[in-house]
C-alpha cells in the first residue's frame, strides 16, 4: 500500500476487491444510469451486498454522467455504497470534468453523511473505455483539489484491481 497527505486526507493506492475493504465506512460503486445490478464493480458490489440494494437503489436513478447518490451498504462490511455514473470514453462529453464530478460529487456527499474513510475504484476504466493513465490524473488530482473542502472524510483509498493500474496510480500519486 501507497499512502501520502494532502491537506487533512490521508490518500492511499491498493491492490484488491472493492468489496473487500471492511475498514472503510463507505464504497464507491461504478454504476449504470438505472443503478441496476450490472457487470464489473457493479456486479461484484451488488452481489456482495444482496438484492436490497438494488431495491433501495432504483428509484434513486436514473442517473446523469458525473452525478453520485448514496444508499445503505446491506450485507457489505461498509455502512454505505455512493453510487457514480462515469462518462462512456469518446461519447459523454467532456468526459475529463464528468469524471472529476464523480469524484467530487461523491466525497462531498460522503462529507455530508459523516462518512470518515472511503474506498474508490478507477471509475469509467472498465466497460466505458476510458484510459487508466488519463483517468488516474483525473482521479487524484480531483481528491486532492477536493481535500481542503473535506470535513470528515480523512482517508480515501484507490481499490485497483489490477497490478498494473495499481503500478499507474502509484506513479501519478508520486508524481503529484
Ligand atoms: N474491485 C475493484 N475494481 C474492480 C472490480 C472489483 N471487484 N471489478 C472490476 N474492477 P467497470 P465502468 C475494475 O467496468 O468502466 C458495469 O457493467 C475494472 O478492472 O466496473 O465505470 C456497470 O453496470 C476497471 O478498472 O466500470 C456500468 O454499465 C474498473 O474497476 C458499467 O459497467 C471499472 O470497471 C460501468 O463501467
Amino acid at each position: 500500500m501507497t499512502s501520502r497527505q494532502f491537506e487533512q486526507v490521508a490518500i492511499e493506492t491498493v491492490q484488491g476487491d472493492i468489496t473487500r475493504q471492511p475498514d472503510l465506512d463507505a464504497i464507491v460503486n461504478a454504476a449504470n444510469a438505472q443503478l441496476r445490478i450490472g457487470g464489473g464493480v457493479a456486479g461484484a458490489i451488488h452481489r456482495a451486498a444482496g438484492p436490497g440494494l438494488e431495491k433501495e437503489c432504483l428509484p434513486l436513478g436514473p442517473i446523469r454522467p458525473g452525478q453520485a447518490v448514496i444508499s445503505g451498504g446491506h450485507n457489505l462490511p461498509n455502512a454505505h455504497v455512493i453510487h457514480c455514473l462515469g462518462p462512456v470514453y469518446g461519447q459523454d462529453e467532456p468526459s475529463d470534468q464528468l469524471l472529476a464530478s464523480c469524484y467530487r460529487e461523491a466525497l462531498m456527499l460522503a462529507d455530508r453523511n459523516g462518512v470518515t474513510a472511503i474506498g474508490f475504484p478507477a471509475i469509467s476504466t472498465g466497460v466505458f473505455g476510458y484510459p487508466i493513465e488519463p483517468a488516474a490524473q483525473v482521479a487524484l488530482r480531483t481528491v486532492c483539489d477536493t481535500a481542503p473542502s473535506l470535513a470528515t472524510v480523512s482517508r480515501v483509498r484507490f481499490v485497483l484491481f489490477s497490478e498494473s493500474d495499481l503500478a499507474v496510480f502509484d506513479k501519478v500519486l508520486k508524481d503529484r
